[in-house]
């Protein structure tokens, strides 16, 4: 059996990180893949390595997870003395330098205890310090010294809703991109904007903590890891979804039967709801305020009714659909991937407050209509407390929607960055000034290639 080792950097990585330890340890029996015993105690723990400059990560683990922590070697978690590093060049060639050098030589000795190393999953908030600087240059190095070994980042990419202590965000989510782009294979793009809206909407809890957030990922993350357990191999993964080099950046979504809502009744199979709800943003983990802008509000008339609105479809080249539990068979989600015709088509949902039928645009991009899917057994399921939940599935999309989130962060940075504002810290913790146009370019091309990779899309359809 081939293994998997997560790390987790900074606060949000390695919450989110024993998060996923939690819900695995609810769902199934530990296995090779993602435990290891310990050759003088016999214990098994998690193949994980915990990381934060922050010296009480620990304890705020110990106060949160603590069923996750005891599942950790302790001598695998590394922590601080300088607390929060805020800042990216903090996290890469200051504050962060230490922890990252010592990640580095635990993750060596961990991959000398695997048999055949299947890739490695890191968790993290780009927005952190220690998250965007420790953990690039982290992945920076594991790719050059592993070559071809697959990289899965699961990142919260910073969002517009900040405030005084987040206002480098978008400096430190930008300066993450070269190595998002250049080591990772994948990066799963959540933000707690995302997160807290499916809290709130699908699973109706109030006031959503991180907990919940954390959780409401772990969900979803299980089911990418059955699947890599599954079929035993991370890359493959990417080669379906990357049709090319820079988009790397894909749409989390997930569903399960506990969600469904009477006034979805107008689909009358289960299954082929639950496979459509996979498309509709309702169900995805990424939101900002710039989605709400074609999400929520109808952007163009439609021809034939004045009544009839449509709303821009988001565009799909390919997705990644992992189904779990029982009786999905390739019939029924082929019927939920069934939009009619012609493409695109349309997942229509009735609004009766407005009056109007709101269409949930999804489209396959025609170039690249391509799905890849798995099914895994039903497991336990859930987080502690709750019933079995038989039917659930998660996606990872290759499509347009993230863009918004990209360029909102862009956005953001432009206009920190046109006033140089707090560009002086960064300099002054080691950061080149050319590092800040340079990452903002790149993250510029792959707003562009998505521009381009769609327009012939947009063209045919005006
Ligand atoms: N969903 C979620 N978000 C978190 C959590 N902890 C922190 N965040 C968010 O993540 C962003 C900052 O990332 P952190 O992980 O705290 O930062 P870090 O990597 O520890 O780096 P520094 O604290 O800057 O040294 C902020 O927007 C927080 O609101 C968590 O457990 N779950
Ligand atoms: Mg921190």
């Amino acid at each position: 059996m081939k293994e998997i080792i997560q790390v987790g950097f900074g606060q949000a990585g390695c919450n989110l990180t024993l998060s996923l330890l939690e819900q695995l340890a609810s769902e199934l029996h530990p296995t090779d893949t993602l435990y290891s015993e310990s050759e003088s105690t016999g214990n098994l723990s998690a193949r994980v390595i915990l990381a934060d400059t922050d010296g009480e990560m620990p304890m705020i683990a110990k106060k949160y997870y603590p069923k996750g922590l005891s599942m950790v070697n302790p001598d695998l978690i590394s922590t601080g003395r300088d607390g929060s590093c805020v800042c990216q060049s903090r996290g890469q060639f200051t504050t962060g330098r230490e922890i990252q050098q010592k990640t580095e030589e635990q993750f060596r000795k961990m991959v000398e205890g695997c048999d055949q190393l299947m890739g490695i999953i890191v968790h993290s908030s780009v927005g952190g310090g220690v998250g965007s600087g420790t953990m690039g240059r982290f992945i920076d190095q594991v790719c050059s010294n592993q070559k071809g070994l697959s990289i899965v980042n699961n990142v919260l990419y910073a969002n517009g809703r900040t405030n005084a202590d987040q206002v480098v965000e978008c400096y430190n989510s930008v300066l993450s991109t070269l190595p998002l782009v250049q080591s990772s294979e994948l990066v799963i793009l959540n933000t707690n904007a995302g997160l807290s809206n499916y809290n709130q909407v699908n699973q109706r809890i109030e006031r959503p903590t991180f907990r919940d957030m954390n959780g409401l990922n772990s969900q979803a993350m299980s089911h990418l890891l059955g699947h890599f357990e599954v079929k035993q191999d991370m890359s493959s993964l990417a080669s379906s979804l990357v049709p090319h080099n820079l988009f790397k950046f894909l749409t989390p979504a997930f569903t399960s039967n506990h969600l469904l809502s009477p006034a979805n009744l107008d689909v009358t199979s289960e299954h082929a709801l639950l496979t459509k709800q996979l498309f509709n943003p309702s169900f995805y983990l990424l939101h900002s305020d710039y989605l709400a802008d074609t999400t929520l509000h109808p952007f163009r008339k439609h021809s034939q009714s004045k009544n009839l609105y449509q709303i821009e479809p988001i565009k799909h080249m390919a997705s990644g659909l992992f189904y779990r539990g029982s009786d999905w068979s390739q019939e029924n989600i082929a019927s939920g991937l069934d939009w009619g015709s012609p493409n695109p088509s349309w997942a229509g949902q009735r609004d009766t407050k407005h009056k109007y039928v709101r269409q949930l645009g999804v489209g396959w991009f025609e170039d690249y209509p391509n799905y890849t899917m798995s099914i895994q057994q039903a497991r336990k399921g859930g987080m502690e407390g709750e019933q079995i939940r038989p039917k659930s599935a998660m996606a990872l999309h290759q499509n347009d929607f993230s863009k918004k989130v990209l360029r909102e962060a862009c956005d953001n940075f432009d206009r920190m960055y046109s006033k140089r504002a707090f560009v002086h810290w960064f300099v002054g913790e080691g950061q080149s000034e050319g590092e800040f146009p340079e990452s903002r370019e790149q993250l510029e091309a792959v707003l562009k290639d998505y521009e381009s990779y769609m327009s012939p899309y947009e063209e045919e359809n005006e």
